[in-house]
């Protein structure tokens, strides 16, 4: 009763700093919208979605061949990045990607969810810093750069130097939630200086990554904070992180500092030579349960079954070997967005998976992705929840 009360006051005063802030800015129509309720809140993977942002693939460039692009690729594709490095994605490919993520959007509205939209931006323009010069990547991934911890939008502060000038697409979108009452962060920006990566990282051998990470050494160094935000997964309280090839432990420990003692920062490992972003790994789709990839066992899972989590292998992904995905491996089919615990947006053609939710009561909602998958992401990765209707608990 007490906490109830003490919430209520709280949220009546973080409603009057947001009007009283609006009221300066001489906007009243917003002071409205501020009194009603906050446009961002969301605690964890799977409460009910009420509003996301969804990437877009338009303007999609190749990133410059750089080290740390090069560590995260497949060597499959070392030839399409040196031929293509600071041009579009083949245009015939984004295309159909441009269909099916509208069709994804359309669906997503269809379900009640509000959809909100990146801005469209020419990626291939090459930029200068006083330490790099680079072109830009895309604005398809919104997980990768921004994560919501319940009132609170952070923009991460990336580690591909492709990846620097992103924010710029969602700033639209930012400033909007802000001026409805939204807490918005941006985390110690990157120099991206030489120092943040290790040039002698072994990019070659599976077997020489797997010993390192095993090490905790990736090619990101420990020069500067950096994280991607998709190597984040919500379960209320508790957040769980992965040491990866983009997120260094400075970048882990600015998280923890940052959001305090009301969450608790777990870091947690898995046997995967290459870590980058954790949602194709270890995947938290509702309280207590958590799709687990077999091909990356997690250091660490004995403490989610002490907590009496459930964790479900991951069904096989089926995407064929002719398909590309230039950025990501298969596992993408357990790269889900839920709609809430009962109801799950996962790819038409992942047929073992789409039994696999069945299985556990969830009911599929399927969308075709595959052009889409090839930019490196599948439902979880092109979005991020802004919205979802619950309030912050304790889970583990
Ligand atoms: O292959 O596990 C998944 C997510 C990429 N944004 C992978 C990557």
């Amino acid at each position: 009763m007490i906490s109830v009360i003490l919430r209520n006051s709280l949220q009546k005063i973080f409603n009057r700093r947001c009007i009283r802030l609006v009221h300066q800015n001489h906007e009243p129509i917003e002071v409205k919208e501020a009194k009603d309720s906050c446009p961002v809140s969301s605690h964890n993977e799977w409460d009910p979605l009420e509003e996301v942002i969804v990437g877009r693939p338009e303007g999609a460039c190749v990133p410059t061949f750089s080290i740390e692009v090069k560590a995260n690729t497949n060597q499959k594709y070392w030839g399409f990045y040196e031929t293509n490095g600071g041009e579009p994605f083949p245009q015939e490919h984004v295309k159909q990607a441009i269909a099916e993520v509208e069709e994804f959007c359309n669906i997503l509205r269809h379900e009640g969810v509000v959809v909100r939209r990146p801005d469209i931006l020419d990626w291939s323009e090459e930029y200068e810093t006083p330490d790099f010069k680079a072109n830009g990547l895309y604005a398809a991934m919104p997980r990768d750069i921004l994560i919501v911890v319940g009132n609170e939008i952070i923009e991460a502060p990336m580690a591909w130097r492709s990846r620097f000038f992103e924010y710029r697409a969602y700033r639209s979108i930012i400033k909007d939630y802000f001026r409805k009452g939204a807490k918005w962060t941006t985390a110690p920006k990157p120099e991206m200086k030489d120092e943040l990566y290790d040039k002698s990282y072994p990019i070659k051998s599976v077997e020489d990554r797997r010993v390192l990470a095993e090490q905790g050494k990736f090619v990101t160094t420990e020069f500067e904070p950096c994280f991607d935000a998709a190597d984040f997964m919500r379960a209320g309280k508790d957040i769980f992180v992965q040491r990866s090839q983009v997120t260094n432990r400075m970048g882990i420990e600015w998280m923890r500092r940052h959001l305090g003692s009301e969450y608790k920062i777990h870091e947690i490992s898995f046997n995967d030579p290459n870590p980058m972003h954790i949602d194709g790994t270890f995947n938290i789709i509702g309280p207590g349960l958590v799709i687990s990839n077999p091909d990356r066992p997690c250091h660490q899972i004995d403490m989610f079954k002490k907590a009496g989590w459930k964790v479900v292998t991951a069904a096989d992904p089926v995407m064929p070997d002719s398909h590309p995905l230039w950025m990501s491996s298969k596992w993408l089919s357990m790269n889900v967005l839920m709609l809430d615990e009962k109801r799950v947006l996962c790819d038409t053609n992942e047929i073992p998976t789409i039994k696999m939710f069945e299985s556990l009561g969830i009911k599929p909602i399927t969308v075709n992705l595959r052009y889409a998958n090839s930019l490196g992401g599948g439902f979880h990765c092109w979005t991020t929840d802004v919205r979802r209707r619950g309030t912050l608990e304790s889970y583990f």
